[in-house]
């Protein structure tokens, strides 16, 4: 970790009282733990738009696995996508749904293109893209 260097903030004392209340739900210990974690939140969130950032997160997604065709696009995509994808795995949920659980790990520019030919897929009931990126 990095040295920590103390500054000064003037804030309205509503919203500081709401940031308290933010605060207390989500179990900070203090105030600089909450605004670091706030931080680094809205930065990771800026730097996962640019398609040039290195990325990582999680592509889930409930498809009918009757649906004709969707185990062969499914592969298909993935293979092609294979230097993007750590690991995956499949659940059968019930009779006709299966859930799949993607991690990967690339450029922004080939994760958000991987998940959304997933989630046009015909079958695909629900998709969702998790995305990441790291800040000290
Ligand atoms: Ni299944």
């Amino acid at each position: 970790m990095s040295k920590l260097v103390r500054f000064g903030i003037s804030i309205e004392n509503e919203l500081l009282r709401h940031f308290d209340t933010y605060n207390s739900k989500k179990k900070y210990k203090n105030r600089s733990e909450a605004i670091r974690d706030l931080i680094r939140d809205k930065l990771a969130d800026e730097k996962i738009v640019d398609p040039d950032a290195f990325v990582f997160g999680i592509i889930s997604f409930v498809y009918d696995h009757h649906k004709r065709e969707i185990q062969k696009n499914l592969n298909t995509v993935q293979h092609d996508s294979y230097k993007s994808i750590q690991f995956s795995t499949h659940i059968h949920l019930d009779h006709d749904n299966c859930l799949e659980i993607i991690i990967v790990k690339d450029k922004a520019s080939k994760i958000k293109p991987l998940a959304e030919s997933i989630f046009g897929f015909k079958g695909v009931k629900q998709g969702k893209l998790t995305l990441m990126a790291s800040y000290k």
